[in-house]
């Protein structure tokens, strides 16, 4: 017997960018995904940029973990490259059949993350944008309407491009105003429909990222990465504080990238450099989030990489009496960790280290280990003792449309599986687990590659990755399962 709390709520994610499409409809700025192309496995997304000579150009870039515009050239969209987030998946316009069959499956909960560009569309104005305010209140009384809860990411890799531009992105603090604004702006116009609210997506990626792949990062790197975490950490703390006056009955969560490390073998040093990733992948976020305060290790890390912060006694007051209610975290495989030659890698999208030989992986190098969310949901319970999420998890794989019109993804069924027994191990120990929303209930854009082949959802898209399909929505197998384990509140895994 599988072991969920009665109120345990279910259902599944997607984030703007990857699903609405309409990228300039109704007033909404543009973003980076709208000037980055699509990539593979092998190959990188570019970001597309006019020089200061006029001349075309592009960076290779992961989003937010990447390149860097040169100095003195512009942003655009370039006429002869294919940009996969500009259609997505069209949510914007079909959010309603969409809603439907979310409430079809049984949802309890739906995630889903406000374009700030729809709301400010270049970041700095004084008033938002009427059009976009219009469209996520359609959006949440759509989900009301169904009983389904929204919760909403108020950023999700999507700063406004203008302050990209103009502002040179989150390392200037400026910046902390202006999501503080947006962020008021958006907890006022929902205060009664929306209830739970995280700050940042995977705040943890931008350095995280920079430790994974092959350490690359120079020490000027990992000066911005910090500081820009610190002042998303210092922006995340004043909305806390200020959501708290807006609705006392707010819940705020922070998200993070979890990646559960091991130590790759028994070698004490082994274990000493995974316990070093944990701090600085995975606690280092967490722990001034929830405990409010940098960790003890946090000035050995900067010391490594030469990084002098600029942090304000007030800063620290702030982190102190902002700290989240609950802790949430995207979760989809382990990593390997070893001080030793690696002879056996890992090739694949954001995963580096050691092939774990007591695993298997997916098409895009992606340990499948639900172990691993069972170890880490235990380890991070431990450590802070809030309520718990999991607001991604799930399998990107290639789907197979067969002549009828079914989609057979077992090996998604497999996943989510194992993934929902693991879940319930750690309940069974003592874990105060309270929701689990799927990665990309409905096929999205990658957000690593760009891709629409890295399928997800429990819901196919007819859509490729050139751009070519008719949207058409169809329930895969899985949609029918999950119905299942929700309608059993996780007892009928078959
Ligand atoms: P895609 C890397 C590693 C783990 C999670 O990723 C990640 C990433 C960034 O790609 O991001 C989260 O689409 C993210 C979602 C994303 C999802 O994982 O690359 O919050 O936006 O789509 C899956 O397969």
């Amino acid at each position: 017997m599988t072991q969920f709390p009665k109120n345990f709520l279910w259902g599944g994610a997607i984030a703007a960018n990857q699903a609405e499409g309409a990228y300039n409809v109704d007033g909404r700025g543009l973003v980076q995904t709208d000037v980055t192309t699509g990539g593979s496995v092998n190959s990188p997304r570019y970001t597309t940029y006019i020089d200061k000579d006029g001349k075309p150009g592009k960076y290779a870039s992961m989003g937010h973990a990447g390149g860097h515009l040169p100095e003195g050239a512009k942003y655009a969209v370039l006429e002869d490259h294919y940009y996969p987030n500009h259609q997505a998946v069209d949510f914007y316009h079909r959010y309603k059949e969409d809603i439907k069959l979310f409430a079809e499956m049984g949802y309890s909960v739906f995630r889903l993350s406000i374009s700030w560009a729809r709301i400010f569309p270049n970041g700095d104005e004084t008033e938002p944008n009427q059009a976009g305010l219009d469209f996520y209140r359609s959006v949440f009384e759509e989900c009301r309407q169904y009983g389904i809860e929204p919760l909403v990411s108020i950023w999700h890799f999507d700063t406004p491009l203008a302050l990209e531009q103009n502002y040179g992105g989150w390392k200037n603090r400026k910046l902390v105003d202006f999501y503080v604004k947006y962020a008021e702006t958006i907890m006022k116009e929902y205060k009664d429909l929306v209830k739970y609210w995280l700050t940042f997506n995977e705040i943890n990626n931008t350095t995280m990222f920079l430790d994974m792949m092959g350490g690359h990062g120079t020490d000027a790197d990992y000066q911005e990465g910090y500081q820009v975490l610190h002042n998303q950490f210092v922006a995340s703390a004043k909305t806390v504080r200020l959501g708290k006056t807006i609705n006392p009955d707010f819940v705020f969560g922070n998200m993070i990238c979890g990646i559960t490390f091991y130590p790759a073998t028994c070698d004490p040093a082994d274990i000493l450099a995974a316990e070093r990733k944990w701090q600085s992948g995975i606690y280092y976020c967490g722990d001034v989030q929830v405990k409010g305060a940098y960790g003890t290790y946090a000035k050995k890390l900067w010391a490594e990489h030469n990084v002098e912060l600029e942090i304000t006694e007030e800063d620290l007051d702030d982190l102190k009496n902002g700290t989240v209610d609950i802790y949430t975290f995207s979760y989809y495989m382990s990593n390997n960790v070893t001080t030793h030659e690696i002879t056996d890698k890992v090739a694949g999208n954001f995963s580096a280290g050691a092939r774990n030989p007591y695993l298997t992986y997916s098409d895009w190098g992606w340990a499948h280990d639900a172990t691993g969310l069972q170890y880490y949901l235990e380890k991070i319970y431990d450590r802070y003792q809030v309520p718990l999420m999991v607001v991604e998890n799930g399998l990107g794989a290639f789907d197979t449309v067969e002549a009828g019109g079914s989609i057979h993804d077992d090996y998604r069924i497999d996943y989510h599986r194992a993934h929902i027994k693991a879940m319930s191990d750690a309940i069974a120990n003592g874990v105060d687990l309270i929701a689990y929303t799927t990665w990309g209930c409905i096929d999205i854009v990658s957000a690593g590659t760009g891709e629409m082949r890295k399928r997800y959802g429990f819901i196919y898209v007819d859509m490729d990755d050139a751009g070519n399909g008719t949207l058409e929505r169809t329930p895969k197998d899985s949609f029918y399962w999950y119905q299942k384990v929700i309608a059993s509140n996780g007892q009928d895994l078959e």
